[in-house]
């Protein structure tokens, strides 16, 4: 049964407060509209929206009083010719929602106009153009979705626009900004992923701060790559423009939860005065044309050591027939070895079977190194290639864009050289906690 079969089996429309019991847990709030047909959206007393599955085990309740959800009045775009173009990709999350202050009612769908709605000062920045690549929750995402993307930013390109911003969830915003780093080898035109932390019902929404400090960055700057833009810290008073393939989400609730690990922002930008802040010299310029390798190796794992890992999990990805796997390893980047090196010798199956591995750390911060200890000379010894400086995502990443492109021998051998800047030469580490 789809949501529409469903509200008219209940007698139910969209605003409506109800009750709802589903997976062994309660929900009440009022239902909102939401483009996932198989999916009850409601908006939480708490602010925050919930989507539940539509299943057979789902109990719902009509309770007293409801929200009318409108679609709120959509602002007809004045175009100014003399400013720049900026076309915003939206893929979901919690970016790309908004609330008709009015009802409190949540608009999960999205457009240009929705956009100014919300933020009507970006029109004085660039004329605004918007695309539909999809309404999802970036936990959702896997890497058929990268190839939406680098569709909707080829289309972008040829229609001329002078810089892209694509709306995504904050969840996986992270190695999608790697994979699109990988994936657009050169780019005439900067192209910022923007996410926010707080939806933008809440009076405490980072959504409209971090996409006006986008288009200003895009509209000033000569960078031509990936870049990923959020708050600097959590005052509202700049954003940074983060590395794409260096960028991690590292606090759940933050509104600067985004850091470049190992490295610093290319540059901030101060939300009142507008000016911009270079912290990088060699990122990435404008080149004259748009080059793009779309294609990513499914068959890539990552897996996490801990104690008590058992040796099946390991043999699991020989079994499936993996073509790569990212062993996120401990401090220097060890793996277990276990009684007469079996996990050793785990890793070296995997690998004389045909399975390119890659070893990254579990710290995060600082590089590994295959050869202070012996045990990691043993792992080391296995054929298995110690990626640098590169967190684990963004090693999984790289290696599913280097399977899915070049051949096993060049990717063992591209895996620890550096192409985006996902590899520094020296780690930073202080440069990320500045207040
Ligand atoms: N679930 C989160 C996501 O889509 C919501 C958000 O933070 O944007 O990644």
């Amino acid at each position: 049964m789809n949501l529409k079969e469903f509200l008219k089996k209940h007698n139910l429309e969209e605003g409506q407060l109800v009750k709802v019991k589903s997976k062994g847990r309660e929900f009440i709030g009022n239902i909102i509209p939401n483009s996932n047909e198989n999916t009850l959206a409601l908006k939480l007393g708490s602010g925050y929206n919930v989507g539940i599955t539509i299943d057979e085990k789902i109990s719902i309740e009509k309770l007293e009083g409801s929200k009318k959800v409108s679609k709120g009045k959509s602002t007809k775009i004045e175009k100014t010719p003399a400013l720049p173009k900026i076309t915003i990709l939206h893929t979901g999350g919690t970016i790309a929602s908004r609330v008709d202050y009015k009802t409190g009612g949540v608009i999960a769908s999205f457009t240009a106009e929705d956009l100014i709605a919300m933020i009507p000062e970006i029109t004085k920045i660039a004329n605004i153009d918007s695309q539909f690549v999809s309404n999802i929750m970036s936990e959702d995402m896997n890497l058929g979705h990268y190839g939406l993307m680098l569709k909707g930013i080829k289309k972008a390109v040829e229609s001329g626009t002078d810089g892209i911003i694509i709306g995504h969830g904050t969840d996986t915003l992270g190695y999608s900004a790697a994979a699109l780093s990988f994936a657009v080898e050169k780019s005439p035109v900067p192209i910022i992923i923007v996410g926010a932390q707080r939806s933008s019902d809440r009076g405490s929404s980072d959504a409209g701060m971090n996409l006006i400090c986008a288009a200003e960055f895009i509209t000033k700057t000569d960078f031509g790559g990936i870049g990923v833009c959020l708050h600097t810290s959590s005052a509202d008073s700049s954003c940074s423009i983060l590395p794409g393939p260096k960028t991690r989400k590292m606090h759940t609730t933050r509104r600067d939860a985004f850091k470049a690990i190992n490295d610093t922002p290319i540059a901030t930008i101060d939300y009142k005065t507008k000016e911009i802040k270079y912290l990088q010299k060699n990122y990435s310029k404008k080149e004259p044309e748009l080059i793009i390798k779309n294609k990513f190796d499914e068959k890539v794992g990552i897996l996490k050591t801990y104690p008590g890992i058992n040796l099946k999990q390991l043999i699991f990805f020989k079994k499936e027939k993996y073509s790569g796997l990212i062993i996120e390893g401990t401090g220097l980047g060890h793996t277990p070895i276990f009684e007469n090196d079996a996990f050793v010798k785990g890793i070296k199956e995997l690998i004389d079977s045909g399975i390119v591995v890659g070893i990254t750390s579990q710290c995060i911060f600082g590089r590994v190194n295959p050869s202070v200890y012996t045990n990691l000379r043993k792992v080391s010894a296995t054929g298995a290639i110690y990626c640098e400086d590169m967190i684990a995502e963004t090693a999984y990443i790289k290696l599913s864009w280097l399977l899915g492109n070049y051949s096993t021998e060049k990717a063992k051998k591209m895996l620890s050289e550096n192409l985006r800047g996902e590899i520094t030469k020296i780690s930073k580490y202080e440069e990320n906690f500045v207040e």
